[in-house]
């Protein structure tokens, strides 16, 4: 399993070093806006945990940390009103997928048409 770097951006947040705007947060997952974002709804779902990516956090997290995340997933998805019309979840990984932040976190893009993006 990888090594997890507690010094990136997103342990910082949850140990409140650096702001963040909060959109939701419960027991096992805090959701913020992102910095840099992509379309009018862009909001990463992050475990409170220290799982780099999927594969990590499957393999070590508890089932209530893995349902924590899901649910803060959905609600995220229900608050922000992308339900309805729909939006897309991505999580990079590793270096192929261009993952920018070792902390895993999935992305909830929504608000407006995203296109195709797999042929
Ligand atoms: O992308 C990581 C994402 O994290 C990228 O879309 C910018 C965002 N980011 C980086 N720093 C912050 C802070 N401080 N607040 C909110 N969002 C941030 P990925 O390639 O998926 O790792």
């Amino acid at each position: 399993m990888p090594t997890y770097d507690d010094q990136n951006i997103f342990a910082k947040i949850l140990r409140g070093e650096i702001p963040n705007d909060t959109v939701y947060e419960n027991d096992h997952a805090l959701a913020f806006r992102d910095i840099r974002p992509q379309a009018p709804v862009h909001v990463l779902i992050i475990p409170k945990g220290p799982y780099v990516d999927f594969a990590h956090f499957a393999a070590e997290a508890s089932e209530a940390e893995i349902i924590g995340w899901m649910r803060a997933i959905a609600e995220v998805c229900k608050m922000e009103g992308v339900e309805a019309d729909g939006f897309r979840a991505i999580s990079n990984a590793g270096v192929n997928g261009v993952q920018e932040v070792p902390h895993l976190h999935v992305h909830i893009l929504g608000g407006r048409p995203l296109g195709r993006m797999l042929q």
